[in-house]
């Protein structure tokens, strides 16, 4: 044979790149197929260069570095430029363009899916109605029928996938904190913190990364009260340029136990008891206090959730905590411990019992109306983000376990250092499809931030992951838009239920070739695990031995509240027990307080007709720490910056009312960021004494008392007679008294007060700061900011 003869004809190995199995051994592909046409083409190019982009990586080189020492720095992935687009794609037909498959141009090394939200807003304005299927509907009044008065048939698809669609409308509420609202926002940095951690929100001064933020009562089902006695929620997903990070906090530092082991028991004590379902949203029933007496780990979480910390006024004047010691963690791979809190610039404002009771009937729906009023208003609330550092040997030296959650570290110890804030400046456009999907784990973290071995976080790293898959139906939950980060998602994970990607190629596994290597191991860049040492340790399930001092703290927090707290925690101590049934369960309470705070555990016993009982074995026999008291724990301690902006002041009217001192009054508080509203009998016009009437704004019946921050009635001596014979508002005034709040009485105003029997001064005679006779304006507004006057306060109420 001649040497030409042995030459390749271009379309030897044609018929392999035209089939899909097997192929010829030499290497060089045909360069042409059959008749030409644009798909054959594309077919050929893609072959000839996939076998040159596989014959690129004759061996794994990244091999040698998984193991022993190297592997502590993993590699960047070997990777290949494939010689065109089109080598990596699934199929050679992709040019096909058309409304649905798209250009025909594919998007190269993009993942279109997390592009911004609006990608997925949708707006009816101008469309008429279809079906799921995009079929138009004409009739979305009758099912068809045979005959008008006959039976539906079957092949009524419109009305069976409207049907059907809402049946499956609801899906599993979360296990605890089901009932939540949120907002998106941003986080800005104040500085360059690189120092301290590479997670990129902290990078730069000035930069911004947008956050979703979801708040969230604990014990109640998604439709229950918002002012229930619990804790709150305080959960920031940060979308960052490397990934999303949760922050998946509460407003209270500490916790309720020390190991994830507890947790399913915790919940299943405080839940509704299990055989009658009662009571929804509160601890005040025997399984809780009962599992409370018997872990006295729970003391100092007891402490605050007794608190006024536990029926905040509002989600916007709550700290938040991230409560477990977490690491920051530098570019050159540096370790500190850090611990989270949030400071928001409203100040620290709570609830009195007596109200937050009243409320649950009155607005339920309390805490998700302010958060969102507020937003919607253009008064954005804002939390300061403050950061206690502190390296290993200090965690040593402290006189607790810093992996213990149901421990703080007291800012007198490690003071706050300031790292940037939090603004929350637009409301969700779908409840349902952003705060209900919105999947927060704490497993969540970016490259700078990691875990410390608490238990208990350790435990949640777990549970989060897990409940999601259930609850949203599948593991592509985190491709439900308010899920996904604002960056690529690249990697080999695929189908499952309700998979929203189209992944383009053959190649789904790593290392490969075909495929150049893509997605291909990022190496230092990427997430990489402190790799903390460990002596030789056993196996093992228990506790450190620090974790067994329960109450060194619970007498801090206890000790650093101010009178007014102090009394509070013990009233609430009293409702809860009182509402046990079993004497066994409070006596076991009251010796466990007897640990804490003698004066306390008197006061509760006092409250439940018992004496104090031997206080409970301890579980440690070292001696209980001494810490001196910590005012930073008082939330008297926090007024605020954003002084009387957005409280609810109502302003009561009827015939007769001074009209232009109401109009005066209304413009002067919308003035000073105040939410005025005229509340009378009835709605409608009220003639006024001067000027035009005025237009009632709510009733008494629909706006009770609770519903305000404080109280104005203006004078006009026929307005004021006639609200003295409505017990409506009587009770307005009355509650207003009692739960503290500033009034303001002008002229002849004065006689509602005489009249629902309000003590013109406090019991020993001295002024009522909150109360304010035909004083100016400015001073009531300064009375608003600085929210209650606790020092009226009588147990029982005189009023
Ligand atoms: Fe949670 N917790 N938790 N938790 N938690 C959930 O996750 C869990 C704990 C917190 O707005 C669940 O998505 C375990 C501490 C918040 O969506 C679940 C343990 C803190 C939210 C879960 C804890 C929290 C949750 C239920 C002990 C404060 C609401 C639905 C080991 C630092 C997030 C869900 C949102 C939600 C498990 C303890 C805060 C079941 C196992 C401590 C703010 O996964």
């Amino acid at each position: 044979m001649t040497a030409a003869k042995n030459k390749p004809s271009p379309a030897d190995g044609a018929g392999s790149v035209l089939s899909t199995v097997a192929g010829p051994s030499d290497p060089t592909p045909p360069s042409r197929l059959g008749p030409p046409n644009p798909v054959a083409d594309r077919l050929l190019e893609k072959v000839a260069n996939e076998k040159q982009l596989a014959a690129d990586m004759p061996f794994n080189p990244n091999k040698p570095a998984e193991y022993g020492h190297a592997a502590r720095t993993p590699q960047e992935g070997d990777r290949h430029q494939p010689a065109s687009p089109a080598t990596t794609g699934s199929t050679a037909s992709e040019i096909a363009s058309s409304d649905k498959v798209g250009s025909g141009q594919p998007p190269i090394g993009e993942n279109p899916t997390v592009a911004p939200l609006d990608r997925v807003r949708v707006d009816p304005s101008a469309r008429h109605l279809t079906t799921n299927q995009g079929v138009p509907v004409a009739d979305n009044q009758h099912s068809l029928k045979i005959g008008l008065r006959g039976p539906t048939a079957l092949e009524d698809f419109i009305l069976r996938e409207k049907i059907s669609h809402f049946d499956h409308e609801r899906i599993p509420e979360r296990v605890v904190h089901a009932r939540g609202s949120a907002a998106h926002g941003f986080f800005e940095a104040y500085d360059d913190f690189g120092s301290l951690t590479r997670a990129v929100p902290f990078a730069a001064k000035g930069k911004r990364t947008p956050v979703f933020v979801r708040f969230s009562t604990v014990a109640g089902e998604r439709g229950s009260t918002d002012t229930a006695r619990d804790v709150r929620g305080f959960a920031v997903k940060f979308y960052t340029e490397e990934g999303n990070w949760d922050l998946v906090g509460n407003n209270i530092p500490v916790f309720f136990i020390q190991d994830a082991m507890k947790f399913p028991d915790l919940v299943h004590a405080a839940k509704p008891e299990p055989h009658h379902a009662m009571p929804q949203a509160a601890t005040a029933h025997d399984t809780f206090w009962d599992f409370a007496g018997l872990s006295p780990e729970i003391a100092h979480m007891l402490m605050w959730v007794m608190s006024d910390r536990a029926i905040p006024r509002s989600y916007r004047t709550m700290q938040g905590f991230g409560v477990h010691t977490f690491r920051l963690i530098n570019a050159q791979g540096e370790s500190r411990f850090v611990k989270f809190h949030w400071t928001p610039l409203q100040g620290t404002h709570s609830l009195v019992w007596d109200e937050a009771v009243r409320i649950s009937g009155a607005d339920p729906d309390f805490h998700r109306r302010d958060l969102w009023e507020a937003i919607e208003s253009g008064n954005f609330p804002e939390w300061e983000l403050g950061l206690q550092i502190f390296t290993e040997e200090q965690a040593a030296s402290f006189p607790f376990d810093i992996l213990d959650a149901t421990k703080l570290v007291p800012e007198e110890l490690v003071p706050l250092t300031p790292v940037g804030r939090l603004v929350l400046n637009r409301n969700p456009d779908n409840f349902f499809a952003e705060t209900e999907q919105v999947a927060f784990c704490t497993s969540h973290v970016v490259p700078g931030i990691d875990f410390s071995n608490d238990p208990l976080l350790q435990g949640r790293n777990f549970s989060y992951q897990d409940t999601q898959l259930t609850r949203l139906g599948g593991p592509n939950f985190h491709e439900i838009p308010i899920n996904s980060p604002i960056v690529q998602i690249q990697n080999n994970q695929r189908d499952g239920f309700h998979r929203q990607a189209i992944n383009r190629g053959r190649v789904n596994y790593e290392p490969n070739s075909l495929g150049g290597g893509c997605p291909f191991q990022a190496g230092k860049m990427g997430f990489t695990s402190f790799p903390e040492q460990f002596a030789s340790v056993d196996k093992v399930r228990g506790n450190p031995e620090l974790f067994a001092e329960h109450y060194g703290q619970a007498r801090l927090f206890y000790q650093s509240q101010t009178p007014a707290e102090q009394a509070h925690i013990a009233n609430a101590f009293r409702f809860e027990l009182t509402r046990v049934q079993t004497p066994a369960v409070r006596e076991r309470i009251l010796a466990l307080l007897a640990n804490v705070d003698d004066g306390l555990a008197a006061k509760v016993a006092e409250g439940l007709g018992m004496e104090v009982p031997a206080p409970l074995p301890r579980a440690s026999e070292a001696p209980v720490p001494e810490y001196a008291p910590s005012p930073a724990l008082s939330l008297l301690s926090r007024p605020g910056q954003t002084g009387a902006a957005t409280r609810r002041v109502a302003i009561l009217v009827a015939p007769g009312v001074d009209g232009a001192a109401v109009r005066a009054i209304y413009t002067q508080l919308l003035d000073a960021g105040a939410v005025p509203r005229l509340v009378g009998n009835m709605l409608g016009k009220v003639k006024a004494d001067g000027g035009a009437p005025l237009d009632v704004e709510i009733s008494l019946e629909a706006g009770p008392s609770v519903m305000y921050d404080a109280l104005i009635v203006p004078d006009g001596a026929k307005a004021v007679a006639m609200l003295a014979r409505n017990a409506h508002a009587i009770d307005f005034v009355r509650e207003q008294y009692r739960h503290c709040k500033p009034i303001l009485v002008l002229g002849a105003g004065a006689d509602l007060l005489a009249r629902a029997m309000v003590p013109a001064t406090l019991p020993d005679g001295s002024a009522d700061p909150g109360l304010l006779v035909d004083a100016p304006l400015a001073a009531f507004i300064e009375a608003l900011g600085s929210h209650r006057a606790f020092v009226r306060e009588t147990d029982p109420p005189m009023v």
